[in-house]
């Protein structure tokens, strides 16, 4: 058919602490790739405004308790929620950018103390990224850039837990950026690493999916 014919977009999940830099390097990836002629959407995770994201995020602004598995399920229910219309954007061209993805969910929930099997288990079967940008910052430098906001799991110690987790979820579709240079210097690594990725995906290279 023609829609399959269409060269697919690239899904660029793009992961890192708090503070690390993750929304400003999405949206001059964003801006980059447009002007480059690619057709882009940025998504971020949680998604707030589904009905599963308004709990999600009056959780963490802490005005609801919930206990730690539901919260957990609930993040997959909204990456779940927007899986459909993932796929469907892909697979007619365009690139998405996602700001935080399944990786987010099962290193903050295994920080927690829950166990990293049952973390990934809700993530099985949704669209695997064909490129992870890890912007690697540690806690304390990501703390010093302008402190954290109140939100839950915005403090050194946890996110220094979360770190480790991340280390362990690292694969081959990972990509490690210092995300202590400059912002320029980061955002210019970024293109780099993505724009061959948009070309290998528009030449063919098939979905996949986590955790497989
Ligand atoms: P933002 O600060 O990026 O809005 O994220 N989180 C996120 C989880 O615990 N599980 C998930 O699946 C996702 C996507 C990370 C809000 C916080 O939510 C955490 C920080
Ligand atoms: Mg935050």
């Amino acid at each position: 058919s023609e829609a399959s014919a269409k060269p697919r977009g690239a899904l660029i999940v793009v992961e890192g602490l708090d503070r690390s830099g993750k929304s400003t390097q999405c949206a001059k990836l964003r801006s980059f790739l447009e002007s480059s002629g690619h057709p882009t959407e940025l998504w971020r995770f949680p998604d707030r405004e589904t009905s599963v994201g308004q709990m999600i995020s009056a959780y963490l602004s802490n005005k609801s308790q919930l206990d730690d598995r539901t919260i957990h399920l609930l993040f997959s229910a909204n990456r779940w929620e927007k899986s459909s219309l993932m796929e469907e954007k892909l697979k007619t061209g365009t690139t998405l950018i996602v700001d935080r993805y399944s990786y987010s969910g099962v290193a903050f929930s295994s920080a927690k103390g829950l166990g990293i099997e049952w973390c990934k288990a809700p993530e099985v079967g949704l669209l695997a990224p064909d490129s992870v940008l890890y912007l690697d910052i540690s806690p304390e430098r990501a703390a010093e850039r302008g402190g954290y906001g109140d939100e839950r799991y915005e403090r050194v110690d946890f996110q220094r837990k979360v770190s480790e987790f991340y280390q362990t979820l690292r694969d081959s579709s990972w990509k490690i950026i210092d995300a202590g240079e400059t912002m320029e210097e980061v955002e210019k690594k970024i293109q780099q690493v993505v724009l061959d990725k948009v070309k290998e995906c528009a030449q063919g290279k098939s979905l996949s999916l986590l955790w497989s």
